[in-house]
């Protein structure tokens, strides 16, 4: 099956009123069972289209379910990405506003900042290893527009892979000065510990999961830039949150992100 333009376009405006409105639908494999990858890339890409031409810029990309823990939590297999909006971030110790969200869930992230283009098919992890300019830590705050937060791959890929709201900072480092595969977690609710994790958990390594983006891109004949953030996806399951949450991160390394909801 193929869909038209104009279908694209009424899948986009469905998913972004729901994100930019805070309320559920339900997913589009539902109405459009057939819909491809392609397709499901088309519906992103447009509802990206349509904030940079209503003025946002985008400040980044993310990866999603790179990590087994995510994989099992969402029972989807298949590693996704999406973008990040300036809307979408928050600073360090910022305030998170759940009445814009819908049932906000937080991931402790690894992100990377490119320093060179790095473009597909065939960029494998020394490829990012040798364009690496500094890793942060970074908390991605992820909300499905989907009903009960349930969804297949290709419905999640419409939907800007659960984008939503993320807050980096902390201590940048360059990549020599880390081992990215031992780089250990700790994510803190209201001060208890609730999930502890290491870098090994994103795809062994968070530079595979920046290689997988860029061939993923490449695939839509994009490549990416030079400067980009990139978050890897979240080396633990996600974690939901309500208005009074304290979330704190330690991130060996790489210093804490705090952030409250209200
Ligand atoms: C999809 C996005 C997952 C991650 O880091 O794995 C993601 C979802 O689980 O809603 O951002
Ligand atoms: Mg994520």
């Amino acid at each position: 099956m193929s869909l038209d333009k104009e279908t694209i376009g009424k899948i986009a405006t469905y998913l972004e009123d729901a994100e930019l409105n805070a309320y559920e639908v339900t997913k589009i494999t539902d109405d459009y069972p057939d819909i491809t990858w392609d397709e499901c890339l088309d519906v992103q890409w447009e509802i990206r289209r349509r904030k940079e031409a209503r003025g946002h810029k985008i400040v980044g990309m993310k990866m999603g379910l790179t990590s087994v823990a995510k994989m099992r939590q969402m029972g989807v297999e298949t590693p996704c990405y999406g973008f990040l909006a300036d809307y979408f971030s928050i600073p360090e110790g910022g305030e998170v506003k759940t009445s814009e969200l819908i049932h906000p869930k937080v991931e402790a992230e690894i992100a990377i900042v490119t320093s060179k283009e790095l473009s597909g098919p065939g960029c494998h992890i020394g490829n990012v290893m040798s364009a690496i300019d500094f890793v942060m830590p970074a908390v991605e705050i992820i909300d499905s527009r989907y009903k009960d937060f349930k969804f297949d791959v290709l419905s999640v890929i419409a939907d800007n892979s659960s984008s939503s709201r993320f807050v980096t900072g902390g201590r940048a480092r360059n990549a020599d000065e880390l081992d990215m595969k031992t780089l250990g977690v700790v994510m803190e609710i209201n001060g208890e510990v609730v999930e502890v994790a290491a870098g090994a958990a994103i795809l062994g390594n968070p530079a595979a999961s920046v290689a997988m983006l860029v061939n993923l891109l490449a695939e839509r004949g994009e490549v990416l830039p030079a400067g980009s953030f990139v978050m890897s996806g979240s080396m633990t399951p996600a974690v939901a949150v309500k208005a009074g949450d304290a979330v704190t991160v330690r991130y060996q390394d790489l210093g804490s992100l705090t952030m409250k909801f209200v």
